[in-house]
């Protein structure tokens, strides 16, 4: 038996986001389910973890419930090392701005809803939006300071970066202003591989209606370039079996005029939506 996560829709539900990256930035093997957030069947889906009615939820190993992602957070911290700072003091900095991330910025959240499909350009922080950035550069610069860190906040990713990675996401969607140091905090969780392929797997779901619009231009989303890809109808392709299966591939891609193939449709669209969020198509590629 193995953990059990169930999460919402990748592109807009950033507690699934901080659900599935506290798993898969540190290597815990789970087994991810899909609860209906935007098709109304939220609450059927959730059934096998009540009494959780929101995403993510996860089941433990030995069964018990857990459906808000601070208690998950430290459930997983206690049972698996690594996952907050080992120094104390940084630990408990640590726990300190993840709880404030936990309750607060109510005034970001609102307004700024994430969306991984693409960014606004225009927008206008209110003043209460622009308290919250202001807090949370502040938080984000006290870590770095204390930790002495130029990368994550307390040097290796914790916990701590898994809370603030839609925070990332939110900034970088509505073309937030900030100083140098969380800009580039920023953009390092865009670079993420874990945040690319997070963002690659919800680019495979199209919405109509499409949740939270601003009524502001559209622009494309600012991390990095993505190869361009798409699908195609047949092979033959350069690989004859998936690379992420090893099963016959029956569904195809094309970058740069060569065609690579996979063994469904899920593993082909999430890489034709980010090749170079993929390490085993990247060394396809490559090869
Ligand atoms: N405090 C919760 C918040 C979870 C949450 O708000 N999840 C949203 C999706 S991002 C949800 O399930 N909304 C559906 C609802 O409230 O009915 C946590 O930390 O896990």
């Amino acid at each position: 038996m193995t953990y059990q996560l169930y999460i919402g829709d990748r592109t807009y539900s950033s507690w699934s986001m901080r659900g599935w990256l506290m798993f898969h930035a540190f290597d815990i093997p789970v087994n991810t389910v899909m609860a209906g957030l935007y098709d109304g069947t939220l609450i059927q889906d959730l059934a096998a973890v009540a009494p959780a009615r929101q995403v993510p939820a996860m089941v433990t190993p030995d069964g018990a419930m857990v459906y808000d992602t601070l208690a998950m957070a430290e459930t997983l911290a206690d049972a698996h090392p690594g996952l907050w700072p080992s120094d104390p003091a940084l630990r408990g900095l640590a726990r300190s701005i993840t709880a404030e991330m936990h309750a607060g910025f109510g005034a970001l959240r609102t307004d700024c809803a994430m969306n991984l499909e693409h960014a606004w350009a225009g927008f206008v922080p209110s003043d209460a939006v622009q308290a919250d950035i202001a807090r949370i550069e502040h938080l984000w610069a006290t870590a770095f300071d204390a930790s002495g860190s130029n990368t994550w906040l307390f040097g290796d990713y914790s916990l701590a970066d898994v809370f603030y990675a839609p925070i990332a996401a939110r900034f970088a969607g509505h073309g937030i202003a900030l100083s140098d140091p969380a800009q580039a905090y920023v953009d390092r969780h865009l670079a993420h591989p874990l945040f690319r392929q997070w963002r690659a797997m919800g680019l495979t779901k199209s919405y109509d209606p499409r949740p939270y619009r601003l009524g502001l231009q559209e622009t494309p989303w600012p991390g990095p370039a993505r190869l361009p890809a798409k699908a195609v109808d047949h092979g033959p392709s350069e690989n004859d079996t998936c690379p992420n299966s090893g099963k016959a591939v029956s569904h195809f891609l094309e970058v740069d005029g060569r065609v690579f193939g996979y063994c469904n449709p899920f593993c082909r669209d999430k890489t034709v939506a980010d090749p170079g969020a993929w390490p085993k198509f990247m060394a396809l590629y490559q090869s």
